[in-house]
């Protein structure tokens, strides 16, 4: 494992974008004018929890080019009620069949499984209907290239496609460039989605668009690489995970197929990729240098 200094910053920064992000989703759920019942299920799904780890990369990105916070925190929002249905979504009972998520009963468990559909279905709608708000940006050029590069990171070639490759893999089993592959959808299109949107916020050189781009995909790798490590060497009840469940043996995972210590050479190879691929930037990027890390060494 790369051993680095943390960043000073770090902790205090993600805390604070958390925070933002999680004001802001609530007001624009209170504001959605839902029935009472639905309004309770977004809350639900969409708040209390979650390490917003999203938000916080459009965030870190975004900073890069001096863009208003203002404008990565509506961004980063519609990011995470993306990432929030595809939760929601994940944990039904057709899906995964989860009754724990982020430390609560899952939507489905609290409420009922129909509801829980369509409190993913829209939290969706909802993150485009909040990329779309002239509030969000001003230039409508701008706001029609965020919903282009969302809609490609959560559609049928970005985490839907990776779910469902995930799901073919329970019964034909993937090999290591198939576990790539499918997790670079499945995960790791959204989080390279979330600096991609930074680098559309800064009106990025194509140069410094590709870069950040590079980092995305790497940093989507060490995130899953990580989680995949996680499910296995922490215990269920210290990650807030569903207890009981055995991951290593049923899911599609370098881990599963190649063990720990391979898994652990590619988390590496992950980090040291995401952190050459922002080579064009200087000091300015420590966070985002510190972020891969993160994703590496987590323990939740
Ligand atoms: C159902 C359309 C649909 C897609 C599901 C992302 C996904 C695709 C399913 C999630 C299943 C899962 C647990 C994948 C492992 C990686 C992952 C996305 C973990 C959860 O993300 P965190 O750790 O969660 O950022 P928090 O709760 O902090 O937001």
């Amino acid at each position: 494992m790369i051993k680095e200094a943390p960043h000073a910053d770090f902790d205090a920064r993600l805390a604070a974008c958390a925070a933002e992000t999680e004001a802001f989703l609530a007001a624009r759920i209170a504001a959605l004018g839902a029935p009472e019942r639905l309004a309770s299920a977004l809350s639900h799904g969409a708040l209390g929890g979650g390490k917003r780890l999203r938000p916080f990369l459009v965030r870190l990105s975004a900073d890069l080019f001096g863009v208003p916070r203002a404008e990565s925190l509506a961004a980063g929002a519609a990011l995470e009620m993306i990432h929030c249905y595809s939760l929601i979504h994940d944990d039904l009972p057709d899906m995964d069949n989860d009754q724990m998520r982020r430390g609560k009963p899952t939507v489905w468990k609290a409420f009922d499984p129909a509801l829980a559909i369509l409190a993913g279905d829209a939290l969706l709608t909802e993150a485009f209907g909040l990329l779309a708000d002239p509030a969000t940006h001003p230039d409508p050029a701008i706001r029609a290239d965020l919903v282009a590069v969302l809609a490609r990171g959560a559609g049928g070639n970005g985490m839907v496609g990776g779910q469902v490759l995930d799901i073919a893999a329970e019964t034909a089993p993937l090999d290591a460039e198939g576990i790539f592959a499918m997790q670079a959808k499945k995960t790791g299109a959204l989080i390279r989605t979330g600096v991609e949107m930074g680098a559309i916020l800064g009106r990025a050189e194509p140069a410094a668009r590709d870069g950040l781009a590079r980092f995305g995909a790497a940093a989507g790798l060490a995130f899953q690489i990580a989680d995949d490590i996680l499910d296995v060497t922490a215990s269920s009840g210290a990650l807030g995970k569903t207890a009981g469940k055995d991951v290593a043996q049923n899911k599609s995972t370098i881990v599963a197929l190649q063990g720990l210590e391979a898994a652990r050479a590619v988390l590496d190879t992950a980090v040291a990729d995401g952190i050459e691929a922002l080579a064009g930037f200087g000091a300015e990027a420590d966070l985002l240098r510190a972020l891969i890390r993160h994703f590496a060494t987590r323990t939740h």
